[in-house]
């Protein structure tokens, strides 16, 4: 794509943006990359060669609790020296300068929360809770800081009713928290424009959601280096990583709101 032709489109885009009274953004491992997470279908996503939907699976998690708990950690570690990077912040920014602004995310690294966005929807849970196998409702909040102190084990944590702990994220296979998934279709149907930034549009129900945007009329647009299933269909396709592009934006929605 040419200069003048990426300009035109971050023009309209951030002229949209500027003018919204609702914005929806769904967000995907692309838009951690940036921070060094690597991305789920990405070259260096893989771990000892399982594929991620291997083992982020009920029964991987049935047959061998303790291997899926040694993928955990082994991320939790990695993501513990990671920090969210221009992309999560300038999203953070935007939400104090648009009226409403709703972050959707597919991530579990709890980059947005830590960038501090506020309204926000994890689809797909947290990475850095425990949740307990026999009371749900037994849910604990881990801590980098957590990791110093386990040891290289590839045990099982349990509850201290007893219970298996599991990681409070949703594995394929299982339903995603009906009230989130509600939250997030109504925040995508309000929104006059929505940014979907950094997905592969392949994962379900997530991957539904533009479709129901574009359906309620919303301007959908895409920010990704690559191509994907959902790039044809996009309103406006910004080629190019999260983390520049966002915080071009910005400044074109800063310009756009200077009386
Ligand atoms: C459910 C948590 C039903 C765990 C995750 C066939 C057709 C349709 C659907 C299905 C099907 N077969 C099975 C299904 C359902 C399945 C699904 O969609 N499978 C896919 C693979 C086909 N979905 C489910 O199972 C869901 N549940 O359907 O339940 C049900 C109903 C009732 C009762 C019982 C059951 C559950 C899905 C949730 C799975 N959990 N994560 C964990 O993390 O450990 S999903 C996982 O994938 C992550 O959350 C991740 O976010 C998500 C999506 O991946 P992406 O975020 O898009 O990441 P990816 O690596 O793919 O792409 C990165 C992108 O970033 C790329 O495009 C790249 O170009 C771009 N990028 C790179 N660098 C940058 C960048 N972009 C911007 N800037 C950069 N710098």
């Amino acid at each position: 794509m040419n200069e003048a032709e990426h300009r035109h489109r971050m023009e309209t885009a951030g002229k949209a943006l500027a003018a919204a009274r609702a914005v929806a953004v769904l967000t995907g491992a692309g838009i951690s990359a940036e921070s060094g997470v690597p991305t789920f279908r990405g070259p260096d996503g893989l771990w000892r060669n399982f594929r991620p939907e291997n083992l982020a699976h009920p029964d991987a998690f049935a047959r061998d609790p303790a291997l899926v708990w040694e993928w955990y950690r082994w991320r939790r570690r990695r993501m513990a020296p990671l920090s969210p990077n221009a992309g999560h912040l300038a999203l953070a920014r935007m939400e104090a300068a648009v009226p409403s602004l709703t972050v959707v995310t597919q991530n579990v690294d709890g980059f947005h929360a830590r960038a501090g966005s506020r309204r926000l929807l994890e689809l797909h849970g947290n990475i850095w809770r425990d949740r307990c196998c026999e009371n749900p409702d037994h849910v604990f909040q881990r801590e980098p800081a957590d990791l110093e102190g386990e040891v290289e084990q590839a045990s099982v944590p349990r509850c201290a009713c007893g219970g298996l702990l599991r990681p409070d994220v949703v594995w394929f296979g299982e339903a995603l928290d009906p009230a989130t998934v509600q939250a997030a279709v109504g925040a995508v149907q309000r929104a006059e424009i929505l940014l979907v930034v950094g997905t592969s549009s392949v994962v379900y129900p997530a991957a539904a959601l533009p479709a129901i945007a574009h359906a309620a009329g919303s301007l959908v647009v895409e920010i990704n280096p690559e191509e994907t299933p959902l790039s044809a269909a996009a309103d406006v396709v910004l080629r190019g990583p999260a983390g520049v592009l966002l915080p071009e934006l910005e400044k074109v929605i800063g310009r756009e709101f200077r009386p």
